[in-house]
């Protein structure tokens, strides 16, 4: 049987495998955090699934699979929370979601009243990807570990002396019992905020805290290269 291969989306921080689409670091929730922060947003609730909507049709996938953190707040449910996560699942119009739980979902089984069609585990397998959030460590034989958790970005300045962060996909390899490939996924939601590795040259779990040749790629495609040759001057 021919092995399945990871395509990436054009231009989006999404991934898909055979009849699945990837995401990492949804947030739900995160939006109405930050209006008690004093910045008044509207619910990302009606854009976001109708974007992984959108998603689902365009790569003719059938199932979504969220690399942890769904949800923003970290060990309890906030009120934004227990109202919009189970509002975005109901309009996710994906066959099975599967989240594989993230440290911001604390409590998040008691958010799902479908156990046939949405899934919490630590991490799933299609064919020789495990996909798991990456703030633990994970046993597995398989050849590539997909996680999410860092939120990775790239900062550049421009001749203007304008400084940005663009999301950008990590991969690499990792020695865990054996070598991995290691992809580190963008975070999905814009509002969740970017690490700029570049600058930092550091990645956070126990498994992207062991990449090398980490090498960088923006959601466009163009390859920076390895990201120790990326200094923000
Ligand atoms: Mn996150």
């Amino acid at each position: 049987m021919k092995k399945l291969m990871v395509m990436f989306v054009y231009n989006e921080p999404a991934l898909f495998v055979g009849d699945y689409l990837v995401i990492a670091d949804l947030h739900i929730g995160i939006s109405r955090e930050m209006a008690k922060a004093g910045v008044s947003l509207p619910s990302q609730i009606a854009g976001l699934s109708a974007k992984l909507n959108g998603l689902k049709k365009q790569t003719n996938t059938k199932n979504l699979l969220v690399a942890g953190d769904f949800k923003h707040s970290i060990p309890w449910i906030s009120y934004a929370e227990q109202r919009e996560v189970p509002e975005i699942l109901r309009r996710l119009d994906f066959e099975k979601i599967i989240i594989t739980k993230g440290n911001h979902d604390g409590r998040i089984e008691t958010l799902i009243d479908d156990n046939e069609r949405i899934m919490v585990r630590k991490s799933f397998s299609v064919d020789d990807y495990i996909f798991t959030h990456g703030h633990r460590n994970i046993a597995t034989n398989k050849g590539t570990i997909v996680i999410g958790h860092n939120h990775p970005g790239i900062k550049f300045r421009d001749r203007f002396g304008a400084i940005y962060v663009e999301p950008a996909w990590i991969l690499g390899k990792v020695e865990l019992e054996k070598t991995h490939d290691l992809i580190i996924m963008p975070a999905f939601n814009e509002l969740s905020g970017k690490g700029p590795v570049n600058e930092t040259k550091q990645f956070m779990g126990p498994i992207a805290r062991h990449i090398r040749d980490a090498r960088a790629v923006l959601l466009d495609g163009t390859d920076l290269g390895p990201i120790r040759d990326l200094a923000m001057k």
